[in-house]
């Protein structure tokens, strides 16, 4: 405190600085979280305005019930072979992460992130779209590829930046892109998805056209100045444009509370912009589906955007650099009372008698086979310390149409330096 404090019948001025509840060893009690019934929350009309509705930013919109049945206005009714669709796309998603994941402790590639506890957030938002309409993703949503059949054997390509590489080793492993999929390139600077997706949005509707865009980032991201303005500008033209924010309540060794949590909702950022805002339980696929499915005929039908909060946890580590055991509880992820999205999707196939654990069983073993034989092929194009598997005069292509002359001039350098280095490596 300085000196001669100016009204010392007043204490000085201090910050509040966030804690997390549980840190290492600590014993978790998630009963604070206040979990709504199944059948709780209303359903809107699609053409309602978003001050209607404020409530639902504020609770979580459910489908599966305690008994495993689907309940309630936002039940999406979905016949079973789609939901046993959804469920073989989140088996399919889990089960390339963990074969990905190992490969990377085996050295084949630098890096990888997992999805595992968030799959129902894009497998179960993708079903809801349509197959045209534009995702803008973040790093945590392969759910979304590989809901729409994009080729395994390429995503692993990519992440081994191998001679099949489809973007030639320039972009960090698993940060895809595919425009035939739908699917924007994945940038690692935080939440410049979310201004690009409403760009996308905006033109679509001055084209006249009838696609939407939807963008995913983490709660940590909302942070960043570019989700706001990305709202505003969305809110302001109604952009076709649904926001997902992925709430899984960690942003590395941050918990949620250093983006605004323990003050108010995600989706309550919807209200102060004047956009519809849904808070949904993540976990559950069928909530997923309705609110997309809620949120895409609001945007096609020029109601304007829609922000979805999914609550959920990050099951795993951040990515394969990260260490969770250093910064938070180890009985955090057991201790989640929202469940597993795979799980309760599949106990609700039970308990409707559309599904059985043999046949689950089955279909875990059919998607580790894929995935195992997507990765053998995927290796014939090489791993990392494979040597270069790009030719190093290529290093500048593909990012102007023509090569402006300084680049041409860095090139001529770099290979005339590696030319003198002598290292063969450096030759393709
Ligand atoms: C602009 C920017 N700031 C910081 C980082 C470093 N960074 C990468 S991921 C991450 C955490 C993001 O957390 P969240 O948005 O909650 O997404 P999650 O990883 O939980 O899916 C941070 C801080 C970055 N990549 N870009
Ligand atoms: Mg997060």
């Amino acid at each position: 405190m300085s000196e001669e404090s100016l009204r010392p019948n007043l204490p000085p001025l201090a910050l509040h600085v966030p804690e997390p509840r549980f840190r290492p060893g600590d014993p978790v009690d998630f009963a604070e979280v206040v979990i709504p019934p199944a059948d709780a929350a209303r359903r809107p009309d699609t053409s309602a305005q978003p001050a209607e509705f404020h409530e639902l930013a504020y609770t979580l919109v459910r489908v599966l019930d305690e008994d495993n049945q689907a309940v309630g206005a936002w039940n999406p009714r979905l016949a079973p072979e789609v939901l046993r669709r959804m469920l073989r796309s989140m088996a399919r998603t889990r089960a390339f992460d963990e074969r990905m994941f190992r490969a990377q402790r085996q050295g084949k590639t630098s890096f990888y992130m997992k999805c595992t506890g968030e799959e129902a957030v894009a497998v179960a938002a993708t079903l809801a779209l349509d197959r045209d309409d534009m995702c803008f993703p973040s790093y945590r949503q392969q759910g979304i590829l590989l809901t729409r059949d994009y080729p395994l054997v390429e995503m692993m390509n990519q992440i081994y930046s191998n001679r099949g590489d489809p973007l030639h080793g320039k972009q960090l492993p698993i940060m895809y892109s595919s425009k035939d999929t739908g699917f924007f390139s994945i940038s690692g600077n935080l939440t410049t998805q979310y201004p690009q997706a409403v760009g996308w949005a905006m033109a679509s509707a001055a084209k006249g056209d009838t696609r939407i865009a939807a963008a995913w980032c983490g709660e940590g991201s909302t942070a960043e100045g570019d989700f706001h303005s990305a709202c505003t500008f969305a809110a302001v033209y109604r952009a076709p444009v649904i926001f997902n924010v992925v709430n899984n309540q960690w942003a590395i060794s941050s918990f949620s509370g250093f983006a605004g949590a323990e003050a108010t909702t995600f989706a309550a950022r919807a209200i102060g912009y004047g956009i519809a805002g849904l808070r949904v339980d993540g976990n559950d696929a069928l909530a997923v589906y309705a609110a997309t499915r809620w949120a895409a005929e609001r945007a096609r039908t020029n109601q304007g955007p829609t922000l979805i909060e999914h609550f959920t946890y990050r099951a795993e580590g951040h990515s394969t650099s990260d260490d969770p055991s250093q910064y938070r509880s180890a009985e955090e992820a057991t201790a989640w009372p929202l469940g597993d999205p795979i799980a309760r999707l599949k106990a609700h196939l039970v308990a409707i008698g559309e599904w059985d654990d043999e046949r689950h069983a089955a279909m875990d073993r059919e998607v580790a086979e894929e995935v195992r034989a997507a990765q053998k092929e995927a290796e014939k194009n090489g791993v990392l310390g494979h040597g270069l598997h790009q030719p190093l005069d290529s290093l500048f292509d593909g990012v102007f149409e023509e090569m402006p002359w300084h680049l041409r001039e860095q090139q001529a350098q770099m290979l005339a330096e590696e030319a003198a280095s002598g290292r063969p490596w450096a030759r393709k």
